[in-house]
């Protein structure tokens, strides 16, 4: 059978009158192993010619018998180099010498030639696919909100600003306002966004530019609804991931994951509290879990069989004005994963004065956000939502220890390029 071929050749071997080369095509995982044999001279010339690296196009038949244990080979009857390499590729393609992260990062497009990298790439597609496919079916309808914006929504000290003509702007820190005014009119709304936050510090964990599953839902009873939903999300996006990468989760020892099984468990603020100050580790009421206290939860409850499950009822004190609140208590939860932080949402507080009140009490000026509490004078609905990590969650699917490993040109404090 005839066939074409393009790609980039991983590997060059010359074994007597036979040469082999291994070219990455498409979006596969195991190279194709081309192979020439002297006889036609023409032929057997420009393959000597072949370098690591060269774009190629290969003519050829597939043998009736394939003898490469990759299980793809084609013998060439013609071949085009397209584009040869000016320089050594600074990237063992052959993948046998790896290579420190920062080298990955900074050479990411020709990284992507290494079925590693093209796994932990094609899981997160999928993962968006996945989102959007559970998503539509569930009724809702994918919205695109600014990222140049008037105000912050997640506190004013992570804002990233930026000169706007005659006036200062922010970056998107999340769409939390806007999909919120949402509410007003469509019941259901998503958008896959970036968040840009100037947070200062350089974690595994965080980017200063990351993305997110953000999800908002009217007509709701409790935060409970939303938590209800996005179990179903989380687990839908685990068994796509599961059914259709297979091969890809293989490559990175993955393939022994599961769905995580329903309830996830729900711990209140104040459970955690108790727990934590079991294992010594005491936090004040009314403060916020820090990495330390995420991760020590996390190890207990990876040993009580639980690896992902809710934290519940935090402190008003400790989440945003948009979040409904009763006493001290708000309706807000986060959903983790063994210590880490995928997701967080809540109820939202829709009652116009009670709003404004809030923000009053967080220290804002209600005139600073007009645009957005308009939105709750014309029939605004109980409703929330949250905001779902997607690399963070891409980390925890493909087991990267370092969200840089699974964001193709990641921004954090000191990485501006590529
Ligand atoms: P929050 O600030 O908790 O909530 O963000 C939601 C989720 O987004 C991810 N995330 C990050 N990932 C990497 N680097 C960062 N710097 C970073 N910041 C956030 C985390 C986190 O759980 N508006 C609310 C959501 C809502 O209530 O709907 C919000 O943004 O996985």
């Amino acid at each position: 059978m005839e066939k074409t071929l393009h790609g980039w050749v991983n590997n060059v071997k010359r074994v007597g009158k036979i040469i082999f080369f291994e070219v990455i095509d498409n979006l596969s995982l195991k190279p194709v192993t081309v192979v020439i044999k002297k006889g036609n001279e023409d032929l057997w010339n420009k393959a000597l010619s072949v370098k690591i690296g060269c774009a190629i196009e290969i003519k050829g038949f597939v043998p009736k018998k394939i003898i490469s244990k990759r299980g793809r080979e084609i013998h060439a009857t013609n071949i085009v180099i397209l584009s040869s390499p000016l320089e050594p590729l600074p990237i063992d393609v052959t993948g046998k010498t790896g290579a420190m992260l920062d080298t990955y990062i900074d050479y990411r497009y020709i990284a992507l030639r290494l079925p590693k990298f093209r796994a932990i790439f094609k899981i997160r597609a999928g993962i968006v696919r996945a989102a959007r496919e559970f998503l539509e079916n569930e009724g809702f309808i994918e919205i695109h909100t600014p990222k140049i914006a008037g105000a912050g929504a997640e506190g004013g000290a992570t804002v990233f600003t930026l000169k706007y003509f005659e006036k200062t702007a922010f970056l998107s820190q999340s769409p939390q306002l806007y999909k919120q005014m949402m509410i007003a009119s469509l019941p259901r709304v998503y958008e896959i966004t970036p968040y840009f936050r100037a947070e200062k510090f350089n974690t595994p964990r965080h980017l200063n530019e990351s993305w997110g599953i953000d999800v908002e839902m009217g007509f709701i009873d409790s935060e409970e609804d939303v938590m209800i939903l996005l179990e179903k999300l989380i687990r839908h996006i685990f068994s796509y991931v599961i059914k259709n990468y297979r091969n890809e989760l293989e490559i990175l020892g993955r393939d022994k994951i599961k769905i995580p099984s329903l309830p996830f468990p729900r711990l209140t603020y104040d459970e955690v509290l108790s727990i934590l100050e079991e294992k010594g580790l005491k936090i004040k009421w009314g403060e916020d879990l820090d990495s330390e206290a995420e991760r020590t939860l996390g190890d207990i409850m990876a040993k009580r069989g639980h690896e992902v499950y809710f934290i519940t009822k935090y402190p008003w004190s400790a989440k945003p004005f948009y979040i409904m609140c009763e006493k001290d208590i708000s309706r807000a939860f986060d959903l983790d994963y063994i210590g880490l932080e995928l997701a967080s949402g809540g109820q939202r507080e829709h009652r116009y004065d009670v709003l404004k009140e809030n923000m009053i009490k967080k220290g804002l000026d209600p005139q600073d956000f007009s645009f957005y509490t308009e939105a709750f004078k014309f029939g605004m609905p109980p409703h929330g939502g949250f905001g779902l990590g997607l690399d963070r969650l891409t980390m925890v699917v493909v087991g990267a220890a370092n969200i840089r490993e699974v964001v193709l040109f990641p921004r954090d404090r000191t990485r501006l390029i590529p």
